[in-house]
């Protein structure tokens, strides 16, 4: 079903395939009701063109038979509105609604223009001393949920992940989560995606998503007085 969607960026999230059959089921259904409106309104344009002798009539709407031309399509597009939100609930709640259990939190915090995206460091605690920050850089292993903790320090940003199907608006004054679990490793584009100033259209981070081994030399090249019997670092 994923594949229809060819023009997306590549899915490298674990709940990236529900997102987009809930994507593809919105295009496919618009697509469809586009082509049939366009289509019966073309047909009837051509069928009832000005012709000589035929004079044109007023219609009311009224009787039943004519209201039907706009209580059909109401039901119809109400029944699939219905459908989309039936199909579309259990993917959000994935995405929104049940955080699971993450061993790694990081907090990214918009600014004009930068992700100013903060490490816990080895004690798992924001605000101490082997905290450390990495602007427009994330970086995680592959294959384990990490816990996000959103904010802005000036505006309204948008942290948008493409290849994880995650976007979320960071408000002035509010914290917002996240959560992804990413499936393969590589580096991806961390654009913003609310125009947030001047600079908006050049704010772009990276997500590198690291095999296990390499995420590991990368935690302990950033904390190397860290003990390796430390429970909260990604194993
Ligand atoms: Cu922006």
């Amino acid at each position: 079903m994923v594949n229809w969607m060819r023009w997306f960026p590549e899915n490298v999230s674990t709940y990236g395939g529900d997102v987009d059959s809930v994507f593809a089921l919105i295009y496919w259904v618009g697509l469809v009701w586009f082509v049939i409106t366009l289509g019966t309104f073309g047909v009837f344009l051509v069928l009832y063109r000005r012709r000589q002798g035929r004079r044109a009539f007023y219609i009311t709407g009224e009787p039943l038979r004519q209201a039907a031309w706009i209580l059909i399509p109401c039901a119809v597009i109400l029944a699939l509105d219905l459908w989309i939100d039936w199909r579309g609930a259990p993917a959000w709640a994935k995405v929104k609604g049940q955080f699971p259990p993450a061993e790694l939190t990081i907090q990214v915090t918009g600014r004009q223009f930068f992700w100013e995206v903060v490490y816990p460091g080895p004690d798992g605690k924001f605000g101490t001393g082997d905290d450390r920050q990495f602007n427009n850089e994330i970086h995680v292993p592959v294959g384990r949920p990490v816990r996000l903790v959103l904010k802005s320090g000036d505006v309204v940003h948008s942290f948008f992940a493409p290849n994880l199907r995650f976007k979320q608006d960071m408000v002035p004054g509010r914290l917002t989560g996240g959560w992804f679990e990413a499936t393969k490793p590589g580096r991806y584009e961390l654009p913003c995606a609310e125009l947030c100033g001047i600079g908006h259209s050049m704010m772009n981070g990276s997500l590198y998503v690291h095999p296990p081994e390499e995420y590991e030399a990368w935690v302990k090249q950033q904390w190397p007085a860290a003990t390796t019997a430390d429970s909260r670092r990604p194993r």
